[in-house]
């Protein structure tokens, strides 16, 4: 049966859009969304009870949770999976670690000062994020100032979830961070992260 991937495109459902492209798994793609309700339909709440997106459902396996769901897909398909215990574990560090600190000031700082209308917009909430990332976006430059992706000289589900989570600071200067900065233009020049985009923008 194929993959259903839950979640229009600009929406957190891009991290398994991408990561389907770079396995190169066929996919359905239900472009649900909250705006019309589509996330408490009673059947949208049989695969994911938490009401959100993204999630799959792989031949009647549902899984919620986009970190949790790339690092299945990842490790079922035998791709961008480090294979050895400490490289998996790696993976799982990057991936609860860009979840706890930066998953949420992105979105708050997208939200107050990019997407909501000028008259909406909190600007303390804005700055509050901005700042509550900076820790964050400073131990990410350090770590890549050493090798050229995450604990890795190869690109793996690492890379492709905190890069992810991270895809607004392609269009802000990353002044000061050149690691970081080469290494997000890096994750996001691959033809499937191009393809995922295309997806997203188009
Ligand atoms: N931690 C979850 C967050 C999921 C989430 O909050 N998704 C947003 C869209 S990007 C959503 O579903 N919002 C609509 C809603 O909560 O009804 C994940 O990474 O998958």
């Amino acid at each position: 049966m194929t993959l259903k991937i839950y979640g229009y495109a600009a929406s957190r459902a891009i991290r398994t859009l991408w990561l389907c492209e770079e396995l190169g798994v066929s996919y359905e793609h239900g472009k649900t969304t909250t705006a019309d309700g589509g996330t408490r339909t009673p059947a949208y709440l049989k695969v994911n009870p938490a009401g959100h997106i993204p999630a799959i459902d792989d031949g009647g396996f549902a899984l919620s949770e986009s970190m949790a769901i790339n690092l299945y897909l990842a490790k079922k398909h035998g791709k961008l999976y480090p294979a050895d215990p400490h490289g998996e574990a790696k993976a799982w560090q990057w991936s609860f670690w860009v979840m706890a600190e930066l998953d949420q000031p992105v979105v708050r700082w997208i939200t107050h000062g990019m997407l909501l209308p000028p008259e909406s917009r909190d600007v303390k909430i804005a700055r509050d994020a901005r700042e509550a990332m900076e820790w964050p976006l400073q131990v990410l430059d350090g770590a890549l100032s050493k090798r050229p992706y995450l604990d890795s000289d190869l690109f793996t589900i690492a890379d492709l979830n905190v890069a992810s989570v991270l895809y607004r600071l392609l269009f802000v200067d990353l002044a000061g961070k050149p690691h970081l900065e080469a290494w997000l233009k890096r994750c996001w020049d691959r033809p499937a992260a191009v393809k995922a985009r295309r997806l997203r923008e188009g």
